[in-house]
């Protein structure tokens, strides 16, 4: 065969390859911390849903919860995704802080009052900074979902006071951001995961943990002696739908939109259904016998000022851009 013929041939091979590995049904992992018992595993198992609908079957996301494929590890989640062992995973801000330190900006105590904050830095100009930090580590984001605002629970008693925590041993995630926050706070951090969080507080290993209402309710804290609820909404972790670099520059152009397009579609869908429950959730956790513990602004101040450290320590890491791009999404009316 002339050379050029065989150029001809093996163009024509390479094509059909490409147009074959479009056509083939395909199967990606996706990690999550919580299973579809909660609004984050509802919110990956949509993602999967609207996938496989709109793909007509050819893309199938199965989705693995409780951090199964980092065994347990939840804060090895980004890294394992970068290295290709998880293809896909709807992540919470807070374990992939630890890789990438500007997403400690949703972890600063006190910075978000409210969705509003909450929402103007996440569709925004910081938004859009937060995204740019994950991509340079390896990471295509597509869209954010929420775990939501976090509250605080105790076995011990009421608390409305840094002073009321001095003591306490308190479960929080293995990102050290909250090492500070608590050791500022006075009480006594512990580091484990979520895996080890309800075993702890159900033998009194510690005395309280923070996690948002859907947990709280969701994972019946209070059947572990959580007796009082403290609503400071100090942080708020969104959720980051997200997919391994090579997988998504191997894709063809027409999956990644769809991809993305369902990733939007199951976050936005997510974040109204688990703000909607939030009121339903609260009266539920009253009516088990929690007592919910109310903050007037007085008190919620002195946790700021409490914690104002934190900031100081933890912005320079979060870089000067990104902070200003939050602050100034918060100040606007
Ligand atoms: O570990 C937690 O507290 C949880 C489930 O909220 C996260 O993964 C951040």
């Amino acid at each position: 065969m002339k050379l050029s013929r065989c150029f001809t041939a093996l163009a024509a091979a390479a094509a059909l390859t490409a147009a074959c590995a479009s056509a083939q049904a395909r199967e990606y992992s996706v990690s999550t911390v919580l299973s579809d018992a909660f609004p984050w595993g509802q919110a990956a198992q949509k993602w999967a849903d609207l996938v496989n609908e709109r793909s007509e079957g050819r893309i199938t996301l199965r989705v693995y919860p409780n951090a199964q494929l980092v065994t347990g590890d939840q804060t090895k989640e980004f890294s394992a995704m970068r290295s290709g062992l998880i293809d896909m995973a709807v992540g919470s801000t807070i374990n992939w802080s630890p890789q990438v330190p500007e997403l400690n900006l949703f972890s600063l105590p006190f910075l978000m009052n409210d969705n509003a904050d909450l929402d103007a830095i996440t569709q925004g100009e910081a938004g859009k900074l937060a995204f740019a930090a994950i991509e340079k580590r390896g990471i295509v984001p597509l869209a954010w979902g929420e775990n939501g605002f976090r509250q605080l629970s105790n076995s011990a008693k009421p608390v409305r006071a840094p002073a009321d925590l001095k003591g306490l041993k308190i479960r929080v995630v293995g990102s050290p951001l909250f090492q500070d926050t608590f050791t500022a706070l006075g009480a006594n951090p512990t580091q484990m995961s979520w895996a080890d969080a309800k075993p702890a507080l159900t033998t009194g290993a510690v005395d309280g943990q923070e996690n948002p209402l859907s947990v709280f309710d969701v994972a019946r804290i209070d059947q572990a002696g959580q007796k009082y609820l403290t609503q400071w909404n100090y942080m708020a972790d969104p959720l980051i739908f997200a997919v391994n670099q090579r997988i998504w520059k191997e894709l063809p152009e027409a999956d990644r939109e769809l991809l993305a397009q369902a990733a939007r579609d199951a976050g936005e869908w997510e974040v109204a259904l688990s703000r909607e429950a939030e009121v339903k959730r609260l009266a539920d956790i009253r009516e088990r016998g929690v007592e919910l513990i109310e903050l007037n602004d007085a008190e919620r101040q002195a946790f700021v000022d409490a914690t104002r450290s934190v900031h100081e320590k933890w912005a320079p890491r979060i870089g000067k851009e990104l902070m200003e791009a939050a602050q100034s999404a918060i100040a606007q009316p």
